[in-house]
């Protein structure tokens, strides 16, 4: 019997096999939990769609985060469908591409409002619809990088995002703690994946970042699945407001895996 049998969530932010929220959802169907899932437009969902029929998805429906309207019809979806949620998984990030490389101070203010609404402000936008359909026992999670608490090289305006993401992970575990909802995120080392193929010399900072980690290797998306079958599930239910480092331990190193 899984930990999340009898459990309804949402996973928010799969594209394709390499997501993060991939790994999350072969992990939370293996513990018996009913998933659904939403996509951002027609041409994900052909690929979203069969990834979801393999994990007996009951939900597969469109939404982009940027609009309230599509926010509101998914949730109103999600209501009409199974009436309460027991957890919510957010794995949501955007910014313009020439962002991530270059000088942090260059970014415009659209640049800015982008990055900070897709990648922060739409866990809240998701949190405030999720919390009317969840009792208390609901827990909600979002992923979060290293970026937001150090100064990484070419991360820029998605370190401010995600600085903006944590802070708003333990303002909401504040709101929705006396509903007894919790909230959390994990912090996960760097993983080849659809936003990560976009990142010029991505395969360097994966090497660094293996060197400098405890573990002498990076993460992959079903440690991360794993952690976050935690972290949604009973089994956490003293913890909120936490940022879980999912990293092999780079975080706790100097950074610089020196000469060894
Ligand atoms: P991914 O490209 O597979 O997932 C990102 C998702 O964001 C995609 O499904 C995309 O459709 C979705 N998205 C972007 N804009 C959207 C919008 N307007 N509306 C709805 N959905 C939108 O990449 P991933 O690496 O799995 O990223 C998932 C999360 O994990 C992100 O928050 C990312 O910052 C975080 N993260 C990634 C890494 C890494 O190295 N890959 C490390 C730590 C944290
Ligand atoms: O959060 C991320 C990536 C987020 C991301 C990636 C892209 C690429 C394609 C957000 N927006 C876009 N926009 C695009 O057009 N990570 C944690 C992975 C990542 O990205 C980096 C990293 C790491 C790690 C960029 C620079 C430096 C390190």
């Amino acid at each position: 019997m899984g930990v999340l049998e009898g459990k309804k969530g949402l996973i928010l932010g799969l594209a394709n096999n390499k997501s993060i929220a991939w790994g999350v959802a072969k992990a939370c169907h293996r513990e018996g939990a009913q998933l659904g899932f939403n996509y951002l437009g027609e041409a994900l969902e052909k690929r979203v769609r069969p990834l979801a029929e393999q994990v007996g998805a009951t939900i597969v429906e469109p939404m982009d985060v940027s609009d309230d309207a599509q926010m509101d019809d998914f949730f109103e979806k999600v209501e009409n469908q199974w009436g309460t949620l027991d957890f919510l998984v957010h794995s949501i990030a955007f910014a313009n591409k020439e962002c991530l490389k270059g000088k942090f101070r260059d970014a415009s203010r659209d640049d800015f409002l982008l990055a900070l609404d897709i990648s922060a402000y739409s866990f809240v936008a998701c949190a405030q619809r999720a919390a009317r359909l969840m009792k208390p026992g609901g827990a909600m999670l979002t992923m979060s990088y290293l970026g937001a608490v150090r100064a990484v090289p070419n991360y820029n305006i998605m370190g401010v995002a995600k600085a903006a993401l944590e802070a708003s992970t333990r303002y909401l575990a504040q709101d929705l703690g006396s509903e007894g909802i919790r909230v959390n995120a994990i912090s996960a080392g760097p993983i080849r994946t659809l936003a990560a193929s976009g990142v010029g010399d991505f395969r360097k900072l994966m090497e660094k970042s293996a060197r400098g980690a405890m573990l002498k290797r990076n993460v992959t998306q079903d440690e991360v699945g794993n952690a976050a079958v935690y972290l949604v599930s009973d089994w956490s239910s003293g913890v909120t407001g936490e940022i879980h480092y999912v990293d092999a331990g780079f975080s706790i190193g100097a950074g610089d895996p020196g000469t060894d």
